[in-house]
Order: structure tokens, then sequence, then C-alpha cells
């Protein structure tokens, strides 16, 4: 199947029961045995609900991955991967992302004995420079959130490889709509799929994807043992979700194509940060790894004004303030302040989470009430 029937039909049944279209909600925590043992396959929904797999065989279907695995919020994705470590293990991780990774990163891991490299991943030297036998695992954000670089996926892969390391990419951003990290070398992709994987901003999840049935098994192993998964109704509403995502996705791009351009022309903002744009520093390893360039987009004003910033964030309608992403609703947020205020100020302004820097989602509403809302806001 291709990537838009997949996002319909890949790695589903029809219900045995009554031929249900839409697996339903197996809202059980358990399941009668007849004798010990003596069950269909599900014992206990911690291990395994039926919605949950569903959801997990669409999530592997879309990211071109054999085993997917659904948890209670991206950052539980997260916290499952990192426990693959043991004290001493390194992480090299890209030095732009999302404020709560590093926070799960820097304030709980650490204190278990794992070592955190932030760092630049644009020039993959720098990441070669930082291997030593302790090295376990390479994190990758692209696009990075908030400053939009861009990583190549598959130079990082063959660094991976050469040391025979784990590359986990979170693909939040792009989503397989835009890229299949799996398909460029990859070997686990991370969603918050609270975002565009679920749609419409009213479930929090998370998911990873793997090709590999050892490392699928350490990490079932860890989502059941640890415990962090996601309930059958949210389970439900992702894989809704996911049923449209090519055509939520098609719009986030078209809508963020124009909003970047308006916001490029506009006498008071200083620089947009968006992979579509020639001069982006990286717009051709995008062009090459991407499908398209995604409805995410940074700005600054002109003078970086930390009140100039939330004046226009307070004074947009049809964009709402809000923490989040990728909804089918147009977001605005604040990273200094809000995603990013867990980096320290000095380390978030090295990546340029400065003062002034306004984040955007671009939703799939009308372009022209988006671009009147900027400009009421803006002017
Ligand atoms: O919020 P949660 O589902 O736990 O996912 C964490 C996460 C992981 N990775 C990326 C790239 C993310 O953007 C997020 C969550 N981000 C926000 C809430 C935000 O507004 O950026």
């Amino acid at each position: 199947m291709k990537f838009n029937t997949k996002t319909i039909h890949g790695g589903q049944k029809h219900d045995t029961a009554f031929g249900a279209v839409m697996p339903p909600i197996y809202q059980t925590s358990t399941y009668a045995q007849t004798t010990p043992g003596g069950h269909k396959g599900f014992e206990y929904s911690r291990t395994h609900n039926p919605t949950r797999h569903a959801l997990e065989n669409a999530f592997a279907s879309i990211e071109n991955g054999k085993f997917g695995l659904a948890f209670g919020s991206g950052l539980a994705a997260i916290d499952a991967v990192i426990k693959l470590l043991k004290p001493g293990d390194e992480v090299i991780s890209t030095n732009d992302l999302y404020g709560g990774s590093y926070r799960l990163f820097t304030k709980i891991f650490q204190d278990f004995g794992i070592k955190f490299h932030f760092i630049g991943m644009q020039n993959t030297t720098n990441i070669e420079e930082l291997i030593n036998e302790n090295t376990k695992i390479i994190w990758v954000e692209t696009p990075t959130n908030p400053m939009m670089n861009i990583i190549d996926i598959k130079a990082v892969s063959e660094i991976s490889k050469k040391y025979k390391l784990i590359l986990a990419v979170d693909n939040t951003f792009a989503t397989p709509y835009l890229q299949q990290p799996l398909d460029l070398g990859a070997d686990i992709v991370m969603h918050s799929a609270t975002k565009y994987l679920g749609g419409h901003s009213d479930v929090v999840m998370g998911a990873l994807v793997v090709k590999d049935k050892e490392l699928a098994d350490r990490l079932y192993f860890i989502q059941n043992a640890s415990g962090a998964v996601c309930g059958p109704q949210d389970s439900f509403l992702v894989l809704r979700g996911i049923k449209t995502l090519h055509v939520r996705m098609q719009r986030h791009c078209e809508n963020g194509k124009d909003v970047a351009e308006y916001l490029r022309n506009h006498p008071k903002v200083k620089k947009v940060y968006w992979p579509g744009f020639e001069e982006h520093p990286n717009h051709l390893i995008a062009k090459s790894q991407m499908n398209d360039f995604g409805g995410m987009i940074s700005f600054t004003t002109k003078g970086n004004n930390y009140d100039d910033a939330i004046k226009i964030v307070e004074n947009l309608k049809v964009f709402t303030l809000a923490e989040s992403l990728g909804g089918v609703e147009s977001l605005c947020g604040h990273p200094a302040s809000m995603t990013h205020a867990s980096i320290p100020k000095t380390e978030r302004e090295k990546t340029g989470v400065v003062d002034s820097l306004i984040r955007l989602s671009v939703g799939i509403e009308d372009i022209e009430d988006l671009i009147a809302d900027l400009n009421q806001a803006i002017n």
C-alpha cells in the first residue's frame, strides 16, 4: 500500500465479533481465562489491549516499520527508549530539542548515571568527535523544536551504523507524511502522538516504531514492566486521527508556506525559521529527506523585545496561545517562557531561542483568516 492508503488501512482488520469497521474501544483492564493461560492472546491491558494493538499496528504501518508501541505520552515513549541504557552509558543528542525531552534527560536520567551530550548536528563531524566506548544512542529531533533546524538522518545513520549505536529520531514535527526515518537508516522512530498523529488537540500520547525484532522485544518488555501505556479510548482517538493525517498535512504544508512567506515580507519581522526557504541553511537536506516543509514556523521581531513578543501572542485571536502543536487549529507559543522554559536561558539562547521568538503551529483554517490575524497582531 502507498502512504495515503496506509493511514486508513495499514495494519487494520475488521472486528471479528460483528464486523465493526472501526476497532471497538475495548474498555477493559482484564480478560476472562478458561484455565490459567487459557486466553485469546489478551491477559491484562497494561500488557496488551485490542484497541491499543490496532493503533500500534497503524503506527508501524505508516512509519514503514514492523513493530509499534503506544505510550501514555511522548515523554513516556522517550523514557522507555532511555531505559534501554545502563549507568555509565552515553547519549549524543541534538542541542535544539523539545524542552521536556531536555528536562527528562538532564533532571531524571542524568541522576541515574547516564551522560548526555547536546550538540548541533547540522555538521555531522561534531557527532563522531564525541563517540567513545560508552556511547549507545544518538538522539535526533528533525525539524528541531523550535528552531526548525534540519538534520541529515541518512548521514547520521551512517555514523550510528559504523559505531553500532542506536539512532532514535523524534519525528513529531515532520510526521511520516513528510519523512520516514526508518527508511533513512534510523533504528527507532518516536512521536509525540499528541500532535499531528492525533491531530485534534484532544489526547496526550506517545509512539515508538522499530523494524528490528530484538529491539522491539526489549522495548515491549520496558513498556509492560514500566507500565506507561495509554488507554483504549485514547488509542481509538489517535487511530481515528491517523486516518486523515495525509489530508491534514497537505493543508498544514500549504498554509505553512503562505504564512512563512507573509512573515518574511513583514517589515517588523526580523527572521523566519522555516525549512522551505532556499536561504534556510539546511534547505537542501530538507528537500531531499522530506516530501514538503510542514506547518511549523518560528520567527523573531526586530529589536528582540520580550514585551513585543508577548503582546503579539496576546493579540492573536484565530491563533490560540497554547502549548502544543499539530492540531487542526492554529496555535502560537512563546518558547522562552513556555515550551522551552526548562532550558537555562544561556543554553537556549545559544541555539536561537531568544526572548522575541514566537512559534506558530499553522492549522488548516482558511489562509486569509490566518494572515489577517497575524497582520492585526503584529501591526
Ligand atoms: O507532550 P508529550 O506528548 O509528552 O510529548 C513530548 C514531546 C516530544 N517531542 C517533541 C518534538 C515535542 O514537541 C513534544 C511535546 N511538545 C510540546 C508540548 C510543545 O508544545 O512543543
